[in-house]
């Protein structure tokens, strides 16, 4: 696990002056293009079905296809007026509405050219014509803040915090000290961790939302802040650093996109070639077919980051993606049907422990063997799932169910490694995998 490295304003000081900006160069070449739009086709897509089932639209994904170079300009419009539809409702009818939702709505908004604070909502009260989400976003983070400050953890997590952070710096929004001394104390004792596991995804998107406080600071009064700032930074940095693979992946797969953006606003040196190489190869073997893990990769394939969305173009593009998404490579994995013992257990209570074999067809068909699990034995393996951005998110198993106010959830691992998909995307590789569902702690 990384730990924080709190140190005094001179030695800050003095590292500062040998943390020199480095000039990079990181992003696909353009014969690799072609993974690119094949991952921009993919979220494309998905908004396209999804509009036309009247699903909520998925902000990450077009704050992806703003930053991309290939365009479709009329899914991007056709988004943005959802977005703003869906929002307002939301607000409307009292339907859940994350502060890090909310970020990330007001984050899209803003890379469509469009001003948060003037959501279009036709039939407010009092004559209004707009609704003010930016207000809303700084209610929300009002509230993780008063959360962390009574109970010690945010009514979220620190991710989510880092997106609220992230989107008031973007609209120009001064951010109290008080809100991003919350953060950086968190950094500093551990908040950014679920269970043993450093998360890198937070540590990055805390990074992204620091750097732009910082750029934003310009009044001496809160050089302090300035100063806490930098070297909160500097630890980030080293943390997420810490957590290089040999094959060039920071944290996993899928925090790799977000920990390139952070390494990039902040100029830090890495062998990024490496890191895209295996992105590359990793993306053409399918690992990004989720539209959601493409939203958060695609942008740095590109070399682009969040603290750029305020800088772009709005004008119509022509259309430069046709849709089309070419096939993948064959897969490597054992075809036909394979033997996986999957276990379920309370590893908290205690209170079960039950076992079963299950056999699958490889491949998409996966998913089918969860609805075969329950059949056999409705009692023990019965679940419930949730639908999120990522796919469906297991809420319970048995009668036990996750818990975010106690911090417990459904862990899955493959042996003792936890998975890094979800139960919608993982296939098992290997004859004889052992899967376990396991009730942890975060
Ligand atoms: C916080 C977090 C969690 C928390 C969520 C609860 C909470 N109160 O915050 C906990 C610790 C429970 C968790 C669990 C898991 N997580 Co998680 N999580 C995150 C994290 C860091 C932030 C999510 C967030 O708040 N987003 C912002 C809000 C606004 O978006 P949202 O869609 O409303 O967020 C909700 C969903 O994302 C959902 N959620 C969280 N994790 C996962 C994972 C999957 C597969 C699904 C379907 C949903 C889901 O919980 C969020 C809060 O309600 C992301 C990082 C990232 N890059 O996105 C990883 C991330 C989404 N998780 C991931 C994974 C793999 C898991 C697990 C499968 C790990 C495991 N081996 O068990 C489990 C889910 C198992 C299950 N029961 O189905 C991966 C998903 C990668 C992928 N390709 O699918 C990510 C990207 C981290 C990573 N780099 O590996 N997670």
């Amino acid at each position: 696990m990384a730990v924080g490295c709190v140190r005094g304003a001179l030695a800050v000081l003095l590292q500062l002056s040998v943390w020199l900006p480095v000039a990079l160069q990181c992003s696909v070449s353009e014969i690799q293009t072609g993974q690119v739009i094949r991952l921009l086709n993919i979220m494309v897509q998905s908004e396209n079905s999804s509009a036309a089932s009247g699903s909520t639209p998925n902000p990450s994904i077009l704050l992806a296809l703003r930053l991309a170079s290939h365009h479709d300009s009329d899914t991007e419009r056709g988004m943005l007026a959802r977005l703003q539809v869906d929002a307002v409702k939301r607000v409307q009818e009292g339907l859940p509405f994350s502060s890090g939702t909310v970020a990330l709505y007001c984050l899209a908004m803003q890379a469509s050219c469009a001003d948060p604070s003037l959501t279009p909502a036709p039939g407010l009260k009092g004559g209004k014509k707009a609704m003010d989400l930016r207000k809303l976003l700084e209610k929300k983070l009002k509230e993780e803040i008063d959360n962390i400050d009574s109970k010690n953890v945010p009514l979220t997590n620190y991710y989510q915090v880092s997106l609220d952070i992230l989107a008031l710096c973007m609209m120009g929004k001064p951010v109290t000290s008080h809100s991003v001394q919350s953060l950086i104390e968190a950094s500093d004792n551990g908040g950014f961790s679920y269970g043993e596991k450093y998360s890198v995804d937070t540590a990055s998107v805390a990074v992204l939302a620091l750097t732009c406080v910082k750029r934003s600071i310009k009044a001496p009064d809160r050089m302090v802040l300035r100063l806490k700032i930098l070297n909160a930074l500097k630890c980030l940095i080293k943390n997420i650093l810490q957590e290089t693979t040999s094959d060039g992946l920071i944290g996993n797969l899928y925090s790799t996109g977000l920990a390139m953006q952070a390494l990039s606003v902040t100029s830090t040196n890495y062998d990024c070639s490496r890191t895209i190489q295996t992105l590359l190869e990793r993306a053409g073997s399918g690992s990004f077919e989720n539209p959601m893990a493409a939203s958060q990769i695609t942008p740095s394939l590109e070399n682009r980051n969040y603290l750029e969305l305020n800088k772009l173009d709005c004008k119509d593009f022509e259309k430069t993606l046709d849709g089309s998404v070419l096939p993948l490579a064959p897969p490597t994995a054992p075809e036909g049907v394979i033997t996986v013992h999957y276990r379920v257990e309370d590893g908290i209570h205690y209170s079960f422990n039950d076992s079963i074999e299950v056999t699958v067809l490889w491949g998409p068909h996966y998913c089918r063997s969860w609805r075969r699990r329950n059949k056999i034995s409705p009692a023990k393996f019965r679940f419930t799932v949730e639908q999120s951005s990522w796919g469906p998110f297991v809420t319970s198993i048995q009668v036990l169910a996750g818990n975010t106010e106690e911090r417990t959830y459904w862990q899955f691992l493959t042996g003792s490694n936890a998975l890094d998909q979800g139960v919608g995307d993982y296939k098992p590789l290997r004859q004889g995998e052992y899967i376990v569902a396991k009730f942890s702690t975060y």
